[in-house]
């Protein structure tokens, strides 16, 4: 039983290290990007207009900074809490745009629709927003189903028309 198992030659034992030494460099390359990426874990989540990426932490700050890659600031355009009253212990959901991005004063054209909202899916109860952008809430993702009115900065989103808390699962801002 034991020495069924056939005995490798010189040069079957070679190509093993060979391949094995090309799985150990394969696996190098591909994790190099990976540990340079921004942490994706956390309750704090920061979407990035340009990137169109969700980068989270555990911290809103933690989020912006790991978000923040270059030397321009980002401007905070949305927060979206888990709690009422702005409360951060449960989670956020942050807008990012890079520079010093301000909304126009109209609400038409919309600037931009957010459809990746990542596990803060239907939990935003708090809402607060910056540099005159106002968001508009939506039942369905990619902006479908009911929608919330404008909404500016909202302490519980169920005193929005309509009850908005834990609902949103997507929003346009303008
Ligand atoms: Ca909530
Ligand atoms: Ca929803």
């Amino acid at each position: 039983m034991a020495e069924s198992k056939r005995k490798d030659s010189p040069l079957r034992r070679r190509l093993k290290v060979v391949a094995a030494l090309s799985l150990a460099v394969a696996g190098a390359l591909t994790l190099a990007p990976a540990s340079a990426q921004a942490e994706t874990t956390g309750d704090h989540c920061v979407y990035d207009i340009v990137t169109e990426e969700l980068t989270c932490a555990d911290t809103p700050e933690a989020a912006l900074a790991a978000n923040s890659v270059g030397i321009q600031a980002d401007s905070v355009l949305v927060r979206m809490y888990n709690d009422t009253n702005y409360g951060t212990a449960n989670g956020t959901h942050t807008l990012s745009a890079p520079g010093s991005y301000t909304c126009s004063a109209a609400y038409s054209p919309v600037e931009f629709t957010i459809t990746r909202m990542g596990s803060f899916v239907n939990k935003a109860s708090s809402v607060h927003t910056y540099h005159s952008c106002d968001v508009k809430l939506f039942d369905n993702e990619s902006a479908t189903g009911t929608s919330s009115t404008w909404i500016d900065n909202l302490a519980n989103l169920n005193t929005a028309a309509g009850g908005w808390s834990n609902r949103a699962s997507s929003y346009q801002v303008s």
